[in-house]
């Protein structure tokens, strides 16, 4: 019975200890035999692709181990869990990290060196898991890693696209997209496991049924695909603990086309077959626009249904009755992509568990958490209803349901408003009915929480305005992180030896509170040295990098501004180009002797533009029109270079953030949500240059204004200015530099035209115009500040020292305490 199996389980565990042994000579003959069994080359010829696939597959034995003994450990204490849903993933490398968090890197380091290998070559091997778009996806990433780190018993559920983020290559300066097929050269990260499926049902019809006495609906579904799961284990650092990425790829199920097969169909029937597999073959490119596509609603249905499968089977395990759900699940919705999982849970409660609707009500009200990650209108998402009516429709039915009960009660608090009403339906009515999925999620959690403070204000004042004066009581926010082992630990080894020696301990590494350690020597003469040291060598091999892909050669005494993220017109990177129009105009018109007064710069650019997105490949364009002017002009030489580092993704940022001295972060105020690239910059001691926008702000609190370039308009003028419309004062210098481009100084004045036209007074939305002066006003505090590299060297100190409150772990233990109410679950040893 159960009390022999426990019994079993803990004298295994009373015996246990980890199989496998980390000492080099062990490493070694592990990762030969890796080379000759699993790689299937000859241990005495193998080339560094090779050897880093054995490697992997050795480190891959080492987690299993950990992840095996975790999954036991949960399954005993059968703890609450959070269950995170996430359709993006931005996980980068696995190799550096795991064995960082695994606690031998050097043990391998040493153990490759005696067979003639450098560890981090081998590592650059490595193709980066890109199965997301941009903050969004990296955000979850970061709090995977915490985590597993922090010892929560927590799994994260994903789609693994087998095309990942398209590649961007630049031809004439133009952005073009590559299909990123990942797993051409194998996965030794994941593990298949052919026996973890499900099915997942589509289309079809609802049928009315009698049931009990009554009538009740029942959905007859026509097309079933078959969700296998994928595991990614995801060790912790300083723990036992490695936890589960669970992700599903789509496999056509033999439940579908017995009959074709009967009527001699074949071939047709297994060609058929493998459409069931597109939908999980690739991932959308678009961070926010969404158009509506029934591939991408299979693949959220998709997605969901396999999850909740999933999470329903391991709570039948061990309980019988549903109303203890919620004190054994959260249900964490990742934005929302994943919100037809509300819909689920109702329709398996219902339909398949028999539970009555308020029973089943009741069970949803207490385990979603929702987090949004924007503020624009236009990232909201939307489906039409004809295509869930003909993909789900008992789904649509549901949907329904909860709207009208929703609304029945609305009116009773609020009378009939009936804008207001219109506003907060679920149903967007019109032309083109949809569902609004955000007022679905608002509705249907328990908490809604923005990621940021300023975002949480703007969600209540503006975008949610409605919902919040409804129920005050379910808005918060969470401020965004970034986990320290890979923003630091991975990606700068050597800053990473500077902290733990000045602080004499690494528990920073799974406590960032203690950077603060670091203030007090803020102006030690010594520290000063060591970090001039550090940060030249990261600068150094990020010119090394820059040389071979642009072939520019760039000076390690300049100062190295880098604006890297997604093109948005909001994040504003023609704003960006525009000022180093500016400098560049400013060096020409200069007389000859001035110019030694002109401090260095290496303006770097860096970053995607969704396929469609015509405007922000303008801007990248831009960029490399104008880098070709400055790059050749002899009259500027080491004064002023601007690169476009091409492919920007997790594995380019480690290596250009170390490198930095400058980073941008200049949206216009009230439009990034958080933004977290900031906060790697921030770790790394690199100065920001920013606006009072989304984490900034938070930022200024921590470190201090003194210690950043701060400009532009604040959120609340933003509407003000917008407001004055073609009245808007605009300074001449940036009427300059526009008609410069504008007039074909770059060449391609038709293609510019109309980037041009949008930042015309009148029509510039995002303020350009009215933030150029200041914006010019800040570079030229920074050009002032670097010149004082003592100056320039305390306050990059600081900055590290006061990245504390931005690391994802404290994000993620506000999550735990305040919204999921979930508790560490540590593996012993
Ligand atoms: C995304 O990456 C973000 C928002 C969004 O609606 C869609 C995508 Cl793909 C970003 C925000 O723009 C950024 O400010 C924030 O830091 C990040 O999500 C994580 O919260």
């Amino acid at each position: 019975g159960l009390g022999e199996e426990r019994a079993k389980v803990d004298r295994m565990f009373g015996l246990m200890d980890q199989f496998l042994k980390n000492d080099p000579i062990t490493l070694q003959n592990d990762i030969l035999r890796h080379v000759e069994y699993t790689v299937a080359r000859s241990r005495f010829s193998f080339d560094d692709f090779e050897a880093y696939q054995a490697l992997a597959h050795s480190v891959r034995d080492r987690l299993i181990e950990r992840w095996h003994d975790t999954q036991v450990h949960f399954k005993r204490k059968d703890p609450k869990r959070i269950y995170f849903l996430s359709l993006e993933y931005l996980m980068g490398r696995f190799l550096s990290n795991s064995v960082i968090n695994l606690g031998i890197r050097d043990q391998y380091a040493d153990a490759l060196s005696q067979l003639g290998f450098e560890f981090e070559v081998l590592a650059e091997q490595e193709g980066d898991a890109a199965l997301g778009n941009g903050g969004l996806a990296r955000l979850s990433a970061c709090q995977i890693d915490s985590l597993a780190t922090l010892d929560y018993p927590a799994l994260g559920y994903g789609l693994r696209y087998q095309y990942g983020l398209y590649r961007q290559v630049i031809l004439d300066g133009y952005q073009h997209e590559q299909p990123y097929y990942w797993l051409n050269f194998g996965n030794p990260w994941e593990i298949e496991r052919i026996h973890v499926t499900y099915p997942v049902k589509f289309y079809g019809t609802v049928e009315e049924e009698d049931f009990n006495g009554g009538k009740r609906q029942v959905w007859v579904p026509k097309e079933t695909v078959e969700a296998v799961a994928y595991d990614n284990p995801i060790p912790g650092y300083g723990t036992r603990n490695t936890i589960t990425l669970r992700l599903w790829a789509a496999k056509p199920s033999d439940q579908n086309d017995m009959e074709s097969y009967n009527t001699g169909d074949y071939i047709d029937a297994v060609v058929n077959r493998r459409t069931a597999e597109t939908i999980s073959s690739i991932l959308y490119p678009d961070d926010r626009s969404h158009q509506g596509k029934e591939l991408r609603l299979k693949q959220q249905y998709f997605f969901v249904s396999a999850s909740l499968q999933d999470i329903i089977r391991r709570f039948k395990d061990a309980h019988s009755n549903f109303d203890d759900f919620p004190e054994k699940v959260a249900l964490q919705l990742n934005d929302t992509h994943p919100s037809l999982a509300i819909v689920e849970v109702m329709r398996v409660l219902i339909d398949e568990e028999h539970l009555s609707w308020s029973r089943a009500w009741d069970i949803v009200c207490k385990i979603f958490s929702f987090t949004t990650h924007t503020v624009l209108p236009e990232g909201l998402e939307k489906i039409p209803v004809d295509l869930l009516e003909s993909l789900l429709p008992r789904h649509l039915q549901i949907i329904y349901d909860i709207n009208f009960n929703f609304i029945e009660k609305l009116k009773k608090r609020i009378g009939l408003d009936y804008d207001r009403l219109s506003r907060m339906s679920i149903v967007e009515e019109g032309a083109a009915k949809s569902i609004r999925m955000a007022n679905l999620s608002i509705v249907c959690s328990h908490t809604v929480n923005g990621v940021s403070k300023i975002h949480a204000e703007l969600l209540k004042t503006r975008v949610f305005k409605d919902f919040y004066e409804l129920w005050p009581h379910k808005f918060h926010y969470k401020t965004n992180g970034v986990t320290q082992r890979r923003w630091i630990v991975v990606s700068n080894p050597s800053l990473c030896a500077l902290i733990s020696k000045w602080l004499g301990t690494e528990a920073w590494i799974r406590n960032l509170d203690l950077l603060a350690g670091l203030q007090e020597y803020a102006t030690n003469a010594d520290l000063h040295q060591e970090w001039k040291m550090v940060r030249k060598v990261n600068k150094m091999r990020l010119a090394e990098y820059i040389e071979t892909m642009s072939g520019v050669k760039v000076s390690v005494d300049a100062m190295f501004d880098v604006q890297i993220k997604r093109i948005h017109e909001y994040k504003r990177q023609f704003l960006n180009i525009l000022g180093i129009i500016h400098r560049y105009d400013c060096i020409k018109n200069m007389e000859k002797n001035d110019r030694r007064n002109v401090v260095p710069r290496v303006c770097i650019i860096g970053g995607k533009a969704a396929p469609g997105y015509e405007i922000a490949k303008k801007i990248i364009k831009l960029c490399h029109a104008v880098a070709e002017k400055i790059n050749n002009d002899p009259d500027v030489d080491d004064l002023l270079k601007l690169v476009f580092i091409p492919d920007y993704n997790v594995s380019v940022a480690e290596l250009v953030i170390p490198g930095a001295d400058l980073s941008q972060h200049i949206s216009t105020a009230g439009h990034e949500a958080s933004g977290t690239g900031s906060m790697k910059f921030l770790m790394n001691g690199c100065l920001l240059l920013a606006t009072a926008d989304g984490s900034t702000i938070e930022i200024i609190e921590e470190i201090g204004a003194d210690n950043m370039f701060l400009f532009g308009a604040k959120v609340n003028e933003v509407p003000v200015l917008r407001e004055k419309g073609p009245a808007l004062k605009v300074p001449l210098q940036f009427a300059r530099v526009v008609r410069m481009v504008r007039n074909g100084y770059f060449g391609f004045e038709d293609y510019f035209k109309s980037l041009c036209d949008s930042v015309e007074v009148g029509n510039d939305f995002y303020l350009l115009g009215s933030d150029f002066e200041s914006y010019l006003e800040a570079q030229a505090a920074a050009d002032m500040a670097f010149v004082d590299q003592e100056k320039w060297t305390q306050m990059s100190i600081l900055s590290m020292a006061g990245s504390g409150r931005f690391s994802s772990d404290r994000t993620i233990e506000e999550y735990a305490e305040k919204t999921w109410g979930i508790e560490p679950c540590r593996c012993p040893f």
